[in-house]
């Protein structure tokens, strides 16, 4: 098996390496009639793409997405959507060492292990340029689901490095190019990301993503649950470490009086659980966290192995990010998108008769 598809309904497939001449996904399942034009890619693909700021890889692509398939006279046809963007801006010299050698942490030795050939060339497959894909595959889902369902999906940075948002506003999240809820501390954390990029080192981030409008009832019991399909899709994210799902790990030091959400007839009173109770929404927002490790290809030497089996020192040069985490919050925003969307469509299957329940919280 090679896994490079996953949803059920709403399937996503990528292909494509990092300075390969293309890269690009199959979206098969979506509905028939929602209109798409190749100019609604930009502004996701913007918010995630490199070189916006000085705070990542200063590789320059216009990620600029040609529609294949699947779409006829602005609308989506109800049959494959094949979505390609060229790479135009490869400096495959830089990878020229790492052809020869494993950088430590990195999945360089691990896909050797595997498949005994790779591409070294700007990370190959597992690069998080194939990021890209998702996050053009999730403007479809991302539309779809708020014109039908009235579901928004955003997210922010929630963590880097040791620094925590002090105060929280939606409203600042996009005035900056972390993703950050609190315009005040943006200066703070210019500061740490440049003496942290002088210092030739790399630093973690959290991300939270939070889906509003889902209605109750998505998800599946046993092994189709909501949070199962989005802790498996977030964890498909390059360099994620960690999933949470509301309050996550938080919930091993509470007690059932203070995680549960207390129900009343105008709401929920909390929510701890993240939006989904037994793996099916409830109709609150489904917030969902992630751990992105420090990129491992970084200036400092480490020891690592070369292909000769010889002890080498290892020294990643090259257009790297310093913190990955900057750049994740429009990839978990799609990577939820793309599972409420394939579970809006499993739902709609299965239970579309079903229709409202009550009593329903509000
Ligand atoms: C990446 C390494 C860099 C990044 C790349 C992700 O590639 P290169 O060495 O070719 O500049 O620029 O990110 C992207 C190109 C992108 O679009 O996200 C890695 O090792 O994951």
């Amino acid at each position: 098996m090679s896994s490079n598809a996953f949803g059920k309904l709403f399937t996503v497939t990528t292909f494509g390496e990092s300075h390969g001449p293309a890269i690009g996904c199959v979206i098969d399942g979506c509905p028939p009639g929602l209109a798409i034009g190749a100019e609604e890619f930009r502004h996701d693909l913007g918010r995630r793409a490199t070189g916006k700021s000085r705070h990542t890889s200063q590789r320059r692509e216009a990620d600029e997405v040609e529609i294949l398939s699947g779409v006829y006279e602005g609308k989506t046809t109800g049959t494959p959507i094949a979505l390609l963007i060229r790479n135009t801006d490869q400096r495959s010299k830089d990878y020229g060492d790492i052809a020869q050698t494993f950088r430590p942490g990195h999945a360089d030795y691990t896909y050797w292990q595997k498949y005994g050939i790779r591409d070294p060339r700007g990370g190959g497959r597992s690069s998080a340029r194939e990021t890209t894909m998702r996050v053009a595959a999730a403007v479809v889902a991302k539309k779809w689901l708020a014109e039908r369902y009235g579901v928004r999906v955003r997210g922010h940075l929630a963590q880097l490095g040791g620094i925590v948002p002090a105060g929280f506003d939606w409203a600042a999240v996009e005035q900056n190019p972390f993703f950050w809820p609190d315009a005040a501390q943006v200066p703070e954390l210019e500061k740490y990301m440049d003496a942290l990029r002088k210092s030739g080192d790399s630093v973690g981030a959290r991300v939270t993503v939070v889906a509003e409008g889902v209605p109750p009832g998505w998800g599946e019991p046993i092994y189709g649950k909501l949070d199962g399909d989005l802790a498996s899709a977030l964890m498909s994210i390059n360099a994620v470490k960690g999933v949470e799902i509301g309050d996550g790990f938080a919930a091993v030091a509470q007690r059932g009086s203070e995680h549960r959400d207390e129900m009343r007839l105008d709401g929920f009173t909390s929510n701890h659980a993240g939006g989904i109770l037994g793996g099916i929404s409830t109709g609150q927002a489904v917030v969902a966290s992630i751990a992105l490790k420090p990129t491992s290809s970084i200036l400092i030497p480490g020891h690592s192995v070369n292909l000769a089996g010889e002890p080498v020192e290892v020294v990643t040069k090259g257009r790297h990010d310093p913190c990955v985490g900057i750049r994740a919050t429009p990839i978990a925003e799609a990577m939820m998108a793309l599972v409420l969307m394939d579970h809006a469509l499993r739902h709609r299957a299965q239970c579309g008769d079903v229709g409202e329940v009550q009593p329903r919280i509000a």
